[in-house]
């Protein structure tokens, strides 16, 4: 919904006369249906969550599956409705194919995480940074069935990937991991978390740790931000990311380093296997046979 929504969601929302919040405590108002269109039912665990962003006439306080399953079956059969969102979500993917194939200096970054998207293991756990790719991540990222996701939803602070990755990763050492960052989250923390991968890794039962790094030498999201709503131009100073080889980096650290800085190289994925005993050298987008790796996609800078 909102900056990270769909056209979907927006058409979604543009109909909306019920609405149901289940746990969420989502701060942009101005994307919720405009004031006195919709009646409102509210569900969450922390009672001062209820009506804190929309006007609600029901608040249930409660744990969400229990109050659903309470309410579900109070619900009447609705004909319709559910082909009327199909066709919602098939404009969206439609205009969403639009932007993959959109041709760009350098690399398309919806691209490069949409093709990583059809690559992800089965078993893979994500994680993900603040930062641009939180945007790629919800349009572009199709999850496979029992795939999670962490993300910073709460806090919306910069450097989640790498922590939540390893930590994710500790959880489940079988499981191949997919971090997505920016590079002003990798200058954060993200560089000398990847010191911890480096030194863990063969303990892993399965040591795949793929890092992708949107390397767009700007704070991006923010720079963009304060154009949109404050109406500021960008302020080098203060957006720039310094240049850093993130690859080269890896490979220092004994992983493997790709850089993909050429649309021709964002679908050469090698073949799905089983990662052998020590890294070897691969190339592509989501590498599976690599142990660890960063992969610095070079995308372009937005201009002004
Ligand atoms: C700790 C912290 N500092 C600042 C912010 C504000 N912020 C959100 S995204 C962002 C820029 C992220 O830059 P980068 O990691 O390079 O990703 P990009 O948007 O360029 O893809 C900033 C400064 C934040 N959310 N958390
Ligand atoms: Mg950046």
């Amino acid at each position: 919904m909102g900056h990270l929504g769909t056209t979907a969601s927006t058409d979604l929302m543009a109909g909306c006369d019920t609405l149901l919040i289940v746990g969420s405590n989502d701060p942009w108002a101005e994307f919720y249906p405009a004031p006195g269109q919709a009646r409102a039912v509210q569900i969450d665990i922390t009672a001062r969550n209820i009506g804190a962003k929309y006007p609600v006439e029901v608040a249930l306080v409660g744990d969400a599956a229990d109050t659903l399953d309470g309410l579900l079956p109070l619900l009447p059969e609705r004909q319709g409705w559910r082909s009327e969102v199909e066709g919602f979500v098939q404009t969206w993917q439609e205009a969403a194919e639009q932007h993959i194939q959109q041709e760009t200096d350098s690399l398309n970054p919806q691209r490069v995480v949409q093709e990583l998207s059809t690559h992800l293991p089965t078993d893979a756990q994500v994680s993900v940074d603040v930062g641009s790719v939180v945007y790629w991540y919800t349009r572009y990222v199709q999850l496979p069935s029992g795939v999670p996701a962490h993300l910073s939803s709460t806090l919306a602070s910069m450097g989640s990937a790498m922590p939540y990755g390893i930590a994710a990763k500790l959880l489940h050492p079988d499981r191949p991991l997919v971090a997505l960052a920016g590079d002003g989250a990798m200058q954060m923390n993200g560089l000398s978390e990847f010191i911890t991968v480096a030194a863990r890794w063969r303990d892993w039962a399965d040591p795949r740790f793929v890092v992708l790094v949107l390397n767009n030498g700007d704070l991006s999201e923010v720079s963009w931000e304060q154009r949109e709503m404050e109406g500021d131009p960008r302020f080098p100073t203060s957006q720039e990311v310094p240049a850093f080889p993130y690859a080269e980096y890896a490979e220092l650290l004994g992983l493997n380093g790709i850089r993909v800085d050429d649309e021709s190289q964002v679908a050469d994925a090698p073949p799905r296997r089983r990662p052998p005993a020590r890294a070897t050298r691969s190339r592509g987008v989501i590498a599976p046979r690599i142990a660890a790796v960063a992969i610095s996609a070079f995308v372009p800078l937005d201009s002004d």
